[in-house]
């Protein structure tokens, strides 16, 4: 037993889960702080949206697609809380070191913050140093804290063997002051971190009133009714229009733009612009406006995939806009062959002006089956190009265009090894049956997509195991860039079988069995399921 009255320092395990817990609060502390700073800053600054937003940027094509694949739309929430585990568990490491080494172990937290400023000040939407705020301010404090809680547990039996004589009143294990410490921590964490993230998003809410406040108008030009036959009335077939709710969602964004549609404005200016224009949300929606139906489709989409959606969009005619700012394609001479759009949140997407002006009908949408845009979907306004993949024509969030050519300007994504120019391929694929389904032996309806936008589809075929291509029913038309559904009655036969689909389109190709990968512009192949009748 102890026979002075002086603590005795900490030893052991119970010296090192004291550590590691310290650790863990000094994590908590910085992260929750950060928030709070993030919300003087902007939403978007705070270290784990800015580690993930730098992830996302350095992501290697392949693993990104993969992480797609794999998480789908959660593959945001994966890549937080991955972040959120490994900094819990260098966390815990450093109040270990700290035990034995003090000073590097609280300075270790604060080369975390360095990662987290230099993350954030590095990101594509950052235009200001004030970015690292969040990050430096958080583990500094952190680190502090670390420091404190560390000399609360008494010197480590290394500096005690090392100086014994050296062991008095002060270097001992501190338990009173340790406990209010971590307590009063903890607590003001949880404070910082509720109140960050209560202002965080209390700054939306601007930008949700705008969009509550936003009245369509009527298109001057609607879009054709739908023909009736063009909804098939088939269980399990995707609808022929995809409701909001339903409707994929592929960008980068951790954060969702909130973006208010009142102070919303859009630049157009750069190569052959003669009258550059800044417009308003205002000016956009008392400009004609047009209605049409448009099936979007992620490049990212494997053969058979669920990126591939169809809506309403009503919107400016870009074209129309561009003609008013003296844009001139480079088949009538104008010398940008490129337009690059940005987005509020830093994303860049170049698509061909020579497409954009070809008479299809590319917009700057504001609208999204009746409603003004979701926020994930882009709001107030964004791009919609008949025929292009989205990561090459449907910007969401927009701020800006720039005609400019491709030999001068590379895109976020053509940066990152994908095609500068990518028309979506052909492709059709079996909603129904799925995949293992087990349907039992009789006529079994097949149904699905096809779409081959601003081309149109003509003819789907449906081939049972190594049986001949049958021609599918295909639904009724609406335009050729929205995709058509097809059906085939299959009279199926017991045991295992494999059905495969393909589509012809309008030039008269055949979409290629020919497997590629999705980078660097889209896949291509058949869809193929298989299922065991019963
Ligand atoms: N600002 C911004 N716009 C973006 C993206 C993005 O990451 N950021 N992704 C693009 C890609 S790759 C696709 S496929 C479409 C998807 O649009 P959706 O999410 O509305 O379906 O948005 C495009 N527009
Ligand atoms: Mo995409």
């Amino acid at each position: 037993m102890n026979d002075d009255a002086s603590p005795r320092p900490l030893r052991g395990v119970r010296r090192l889960a004291l550590g590691a817990l310290s650790g863990l609060l000094a994590g908590y502390a910085a992260i929750a702080l950060a928030e709070l700073v993030s919300a003087a800053v902007r939403p978007e600054s705070g270290p784990v949206i800015a580690v993930g937003g730098a992830a996302i940027d350095r992501t290697p094509a392949p693993v990104k697609d993969w992480a797609i694949r794999q998480f789908g739309t959660n593959d945001k929430l994966v890549l937080q809380l991955g972040i959120l585990a490994v900094l819990t568990v260098l966390a815990l490491g450093l109040g270990m070191l700290a035990t034995r080494l003090r000073l590097i172990g609280s300075l270790g937290v604060v080369a975390f913050g360095v990662v987290g400023a230099l993350a954030a000040t590095s990101r594509p939407d950052s235009t200001s140093v004030t970015d690292a705020l969040p990050s430096v301010v958080g583990a500094l404090a952190g680190a502090g804290l670390l420091y404190w809680l560390s000399g609360r547990l008494g010197r480590s039996r290394r500096a005690e063997d090392a100086a014994p004589d050296a062991v008095g009143e002060a270097e001992g294990w501190d338990r009173r002051g340790f406990i209010i410490a971590a307590t009063a921590a903890a607590a003001a964490s949880t404070g910082a971190g509720i109140a960050g993230r209560a202002l965080n998003n209390s700054q939306g809410q601007g930008a949700v009133a705008s969009r509550k406040g936003v009245v369509l108008p009527a298109p001057s030009s609607p879009a054709a009714p739908v023909p009736k036959g063009a909804a098939l009335r088939i269980k399990d077939i995707s609808p022929f229009m995809t409701p909001n709710g339903d409707f994929y969602r592929v960008d980068t964004a951790l954060v969702v733009p909130k973006v208010d549609a009142t102070s919303w404005k859009l630049r157009i200016h750069g190569k052959g612009v003669t009258r550059e224009r800044t417009l308003t949300f205002d000016d956009l929606l008392k400009m004609p406006l047009i209605e049409r139906n448009i099936t979007l489709t992620c490049v990212s989409n494997e053969v058979g995939g669920p990126y591939v959606g169809n809506a309403r969009w009503i919107g400016v005619r870009l074209a129309d806009l561009l003609e008013q700012c003296g844009v001139r394609p480079p088949s009538k001479g104008g010398p940008a062959d490129q337009l690059v759009a940005r987005s509020v949140d830093g994303m860049t997407i170049g698509s061909p002006v020579e497409d954009v002006m070809d008479g299809r009908d590319a917009l700057l949408a504001v609208g999204m089956n009746g409603q003004p845009l979701p926020f994930v979907h882009g709001f107030p306004v964004r791009m919609v190009v008949p025929g292009l993949y989205g990561y090459v024509s449907a910007c969401k969030w927009i701020r800006d265009i720039e005609l400019t050519t491709f030999d001068a300007y590379d895109s976020y994504w053509v940066e990152r090894d994908w095609a500068r120019k990518a028309p979506i391929k052909t492709e059709s694929r079996i909603d129904t049956p799925k995949p293992f389904g087990r349907p039992k032996a009789g006529t079994v309806m097949v149904g699905g997509v096809a779409w081959a936008q601003h081309r149109g589809i003509d003819k789907v075929e449906v081939r049972v195991d190594d049986g001949p291509w049958e021609e599918a029913r295909l639904a009724a038309e609406d335009t050729r860039d929205t995709w058509r559904q097809w059906s085939y009655p299959w009279k199926a036969t017991k045991g295992g079988h494999t059905l495969t689909v393909r589509a012809t389109d309008r030039t008269g190709e055949t979409q290629t069995q020919k497997r590629t990968p999705t980078i660097p512009d889209g896949a291509s192949g058949w869809h193929s399921v298989v299922v065991t009748v019963d």
